[in-house]
């Protein structure tokens, strides 16, 4: 079976439903549905579909997630005159938009904010309760909470474009709008207001992360692609016997570029990029507009940009 590999060619498992262990964990347990099977999905991942577990966090994350959509959904529609057809037209432009600036911190009208921040608390609570959710499923499993650490790393940055660095400007209007292209305006109005972020060195830094992000993923899909021919995905012979396919994999790094990672650290230089792209931007955005007013000015302050 599946002899011949090739960048197309892969690999589709499906056998009686898989429930997972039961053990002293007895994970098993509180989870919804009996599973199922999709060749369709199979061809993504797993072609095993459920049971899932959904617990009191997940909830809270769906039913609040919902809320905050729903309402986004019908600030639109109404801003649509309620004609299917200028919804369809016009969705990608229309906004929810944060309380003007008059306002500050406190909580303005309905129709002036208010209803934003209501939809925006909801947003909150759908984000952490599904962080929560990330940790204490990783824990029921016996699992490291890597995968939780990495998230609570994008939820820094959506906590300083949201709540930290409005409160620290004293003013909910510095918060992002709701809606396609309007977020993108805001994101274009924001550099250009603080003197063009490209001279904001965590704004750089954060690029380095993404983009080496970006390349450390082709790198690492390239490469255990190109051995599973030889049993790449097999563990535990990569750790005891010689010649096997990880081995070949770094020794492949190795001739290529005189370095190559472990099967181990190969995951922690994937987590750090990953990790580090929105550590370095939480830091970015918020310094900008409360200790930076213009990052031009400050970098031909430190010498890097150009006197006139
Ligand atoms: C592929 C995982 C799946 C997630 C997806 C996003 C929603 C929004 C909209 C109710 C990689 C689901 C989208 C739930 C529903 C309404 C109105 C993740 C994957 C598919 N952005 N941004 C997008 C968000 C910010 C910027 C797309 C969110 C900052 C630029 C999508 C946030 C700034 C571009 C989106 C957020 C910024 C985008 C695709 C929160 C600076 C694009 C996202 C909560 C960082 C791209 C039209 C994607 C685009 C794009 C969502 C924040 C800049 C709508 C939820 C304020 C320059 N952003 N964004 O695939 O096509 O992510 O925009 O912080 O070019 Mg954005
Ligand atoms: C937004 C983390 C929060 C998201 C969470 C997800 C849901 C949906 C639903 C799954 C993305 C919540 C999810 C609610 C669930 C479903 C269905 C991560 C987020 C918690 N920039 N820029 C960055 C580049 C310019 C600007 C980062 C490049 C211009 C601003 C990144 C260029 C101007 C901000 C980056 C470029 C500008 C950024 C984002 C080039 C505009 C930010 C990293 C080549 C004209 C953000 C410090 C990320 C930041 C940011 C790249 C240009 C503005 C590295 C490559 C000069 C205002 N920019 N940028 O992972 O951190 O975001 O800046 O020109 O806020 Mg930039």
């Amino acid at each position: 079976m599946a002899e011949y590999q090739n960048i197309f060619t892969q690999v589709q498992v499906q056998g009686p439903v898989e429930m997972g262990m039961d053990s002293d964990a007895n994970i098993a347990e509180g989870r919804l549905g009996k599973g199922g099977f999709s060749p369709l999905f199979g061809l993504f991942g797993n072609a095993q579909l459920g049971p899932i577990y959904l617990g009191t966090f997940g909830m809270i994350s769906l039913a609040t997630g919902a809320i905050w959509f729903v309402m986004v959904g019908m600030s639109f529609w109404a801003q649509a005159g309620y004609n299917p057809g200028v919804f369809a037209r016009d969705l990608f432009y229309f906004a929810l938009e944060p309380p003007s600036a008059d306002y500050g911190l406190s909580i303005p009208p309905m129709a002036e904010g208010g209803y934003f921040l209501i939809a925006s608390f909801f947003l909150l609570i759908s984000v952490l309760t599904w962080w929560v959710r990330t940790y204490l499923r990783a824990e029921a499993l016996g699992m490291g909470k890597h995968v939780a650490w990495a998230f609570a790393s994008a939820i820094w940055l959506f906590l300083v474009l949201g709540l930290f660095r409005p409160i620290l400007m004293g003013s909910w209007s510095e918060m992002v709008p709701y809606g396609i292209f309007p977020h993108l305006d805001w994101t274009n109005l924001f550099s250009i207001t603080y003197g063009n972020l490209f001279y904001n060195p965590f704004h750089a830094l954060s690029i380095v992360f993404l983009y080496g992000s970006a390349l450390l993923f082709a790198m690492h899909g390239a490469t255990i692609l190109a051995v599973s021919r030889f049993g790449g995905e097999r563990e535990i012979e990569q750790i005891i016997d010689r010649g096997t396919a990880s081995e070949r994999a770094g020794l492949f790094w190795r001739w290529t570029m005189g370095f190559n990672a472990s099967m181990e650290g190969i995951h922690r230089w994937a987590w750090w990029f990953a990790v580090l792209t929105t550590l370095t931007g939480g830091i970015g955005i918020l310094l900008t507009g409360t200790v930076v007013d213009n990052w031009f000015v400050w970098a031909q302050d430190h010498g890097y940009a150009p006197l006139n």
